[in-house]
């Protein structure tokens, strides 16, 4: 791995990139999904910031998060699975778990 790690850090430096440099600080922050609760509900980014949806709860089927505007949809998630969006425009969007539509929250991008 080590090896690996060496060569590769020698290919980006022959390319003129920076091994293993820093990205640019977008942010990023994680909801946890469960059955009928988005942890926290209501979330403040900025544009370009990335929000990971975490689902934590088992149910046949997954969890879905969707936007009522459809912005952004996710596929099914799995117990664990994780699926992130990256917000690239300001604005307001309510949304909530497909499968327990009483589930609602918020990500306001300033
Ligand atoms: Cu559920």
């Amino acid at each position: 791995m080590r090896a690996a790690r060496l060569v590769l850090a020698a290919s980006l430096l022959a390319l003129g990139l920076a091994p293993f440099a820093t990205p640019a600080a977008a942010g990023e922050v994680t909801v946890t999904v469960g059955h009928q609760r988005l942890e926290p509900a209501e979330v403040r980014i900025a544009k370009g910031d990335t929000v990971v949806f975490h689902n934590v709860d088992a149910m046949p089927g997954g969890h879905t998060v969707a936007a009522d505007d459809g912005a952004f949809a996710s596929p099914p998630l799995e117990k664990d699975q994780r699926w992130s969006h990256t917000f690239a425009e300001a604005g307001t969007h309510v949304y909530r778990i497909r499968e327990h539509p009483d589930a609602q929250g918020t990500v306001i991008v300033e």
